[in-house]
């Protein structure tokens, strides 16, 4: 049954009540839901329910396909001056010996050994030292752009840019310009965390609040550039914290429109100073990319970062709204790993991410950072291709 049939199942449903029904048909004639109306499904609607409208919406936006792309991760340094109490990753300042702290020459040779690679992009986050200040990373974004021109250079957070344009003495606008001309091409989604102050003064009580954060973003895409967004959820918040948070950017969106992906980040509960707080279930992942899909009408892309929630998960969250797992990975990144996260060494070349998308029957679609598509493996048979798999229910007697 497609989407369109299954959606007028819920409408003609007489079990569903007059809230849901509402907010389906919402959906169906592609009209934006309320603030009330994200707290009712995050409190109401089941994963069965919540499957249908974002499936609906992900295929009129996207039919079948599913993007990925090739990319690695370099981390300048896991020493951090703030203190996030879900951090698994950094090393407090006074704990730096234990940390990394790499130099723009060390940097510079993590993107040599990928000169023989067909990667797109190198994605750039870490923490925050004085060190790594601005002309540090201009240093880098310069010398990157001139060893390798079409590499598409994503990089740093507001949490990152912030520090470092204060120190400069310079406006948002006018360091975001500064590093731009110096190679810069986008922004990664990171640092958003929680929004609302009631939760981010408890867990990143010290690094740039929501305004800075989004004020960054803006200036971002004022000088042209795309940038993420992303969400830490299923910790501490409660439902409501969340759509502030998908309401704070939606407006934004409509302000500006330089968003491409929304990015829901599972708190994993690892090696942190929140270790006492249990993880939620993979079903309440689901619904919270369905919400999220349903949420933001202005965001084109709802992307599941594989490597963060299992293969598997990435793999049910294709019919829960998400249209795109991220990229190919070789171990760069340690971030999750460190976190508690399925992936110890997470590492999927594009064989097996394109094998991963074409076993639930989606579209692979090689993409670039800026969603233009490279290939489309549709039709690209790998030679040890996993055939889709269909369950055939048990018979009972
Ligand atoms: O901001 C840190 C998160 C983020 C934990 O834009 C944790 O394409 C869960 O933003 N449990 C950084 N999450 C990574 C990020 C990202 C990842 C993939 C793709 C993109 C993109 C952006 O990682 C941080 C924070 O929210 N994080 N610790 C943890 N214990
Ligand atoms: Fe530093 Fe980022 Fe970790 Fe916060 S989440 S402590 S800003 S590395």
């Amino acid at each position: 049954m497609d989407t369109t049939s299954k959606l007028a199942l819920i409408l003609n449903d007489t079990d569903v009540s007059a809230e849901l029904k509402a907010i389906a048909l919402k959906v169906q004639h592609q009209e934006r839901i309320t603030y009330d109306e994200g707290v009712y499904l995050y409190k109401n609607a089941e994963l069965g329910y919540l499957g249908v409208l974002a499936n609906y919406i992900r295929e009129q936006k996207h039919g079948d396909n599913t993007y990925f792309n090739r990319n690695f991760h370099i981390e300048p340094t896991n020493v951090c001056v703030y203190d996030c109490k879900f951090c698994s990753y950094s090393r407090l300042i006074k704990e730096r010996e234990e940390g990394w702290e790499m130099s723009v020459d060390g940097m510079m040779e993590v993107l040599k050994k990928y000169d023989k690679e067909p990667v797109t992009e190198v994605h750039i986050t870490g923490g925050v030292v004085p060190k790594q200040n601005l002309d540090f990373y201009s240093d880098f974004f310069r010398r990157a752009k001139a060893h390798r021109p079409d590499l598409h250079i994503k990089a740093l957070t507001p949490v990152e840019y912030y520090y470092i344009f204060k120190k400069a003495k310079l406006s948002h606008y006018d360091g975001m310009k500064y590093l731009q001309e110096a190679g810069l091409d986008s922004m990664p989604g990171g640092g958003a965390e929680i929004f609302h102050p009631e939760i981010r003064e408890k867990i990143a009580h010290d690094k740039c609040n929501a305004e800075q954060w989004l004020d960054i973003h803006e200036q971002a895409h004022k000088l042209g550039m795309k940038t993420n967004a992303t969400m830490l959820y299923g910790h501490i918040e409660e439902f409501w914290h969340r759509v502030d948070h998908m309401e704070r950017l939606r407006q934004q969106q409509d302000k500006t429109g330089g968003f491409q992906a929304f990015i829901p980040l599972k708190f994993r509960n690892q090696n942190n100073q929140m270790d006492h707080v249990p993880e939620v279930s993979v079903i309440e992942d689901l619904r919270n990319y369905a919400i999220a899909r349903i949420y933001l009408d202005n965001f084109d892309h709802i992307k599941a970062y594989w490597a963060m929630i299992s293969r598997q998960t990435a793999q049910l969250s294709l019919n829960f709204g998400v249209d795109d797992i991220d990229g190919t990975l070789d171990d760069t990144t340690k971030i999750y790993s460190m976190a508690g996260a399925e992936e110890q060494h997470p590492a999927m070349n594009t064989q097996e991410l394109v094998n991963l998308i074409k076993q639930v029957n989606r579209k692979p679609i090689e993409r670039d950072t800026l969603y233009r598509v490279v290939t489309d493996y549709s039709d690209v048979v790998f030679e040890d291709e996993l055939k889709p798999q269909y369950y055939k229910l048990p018979v009972i007697n």
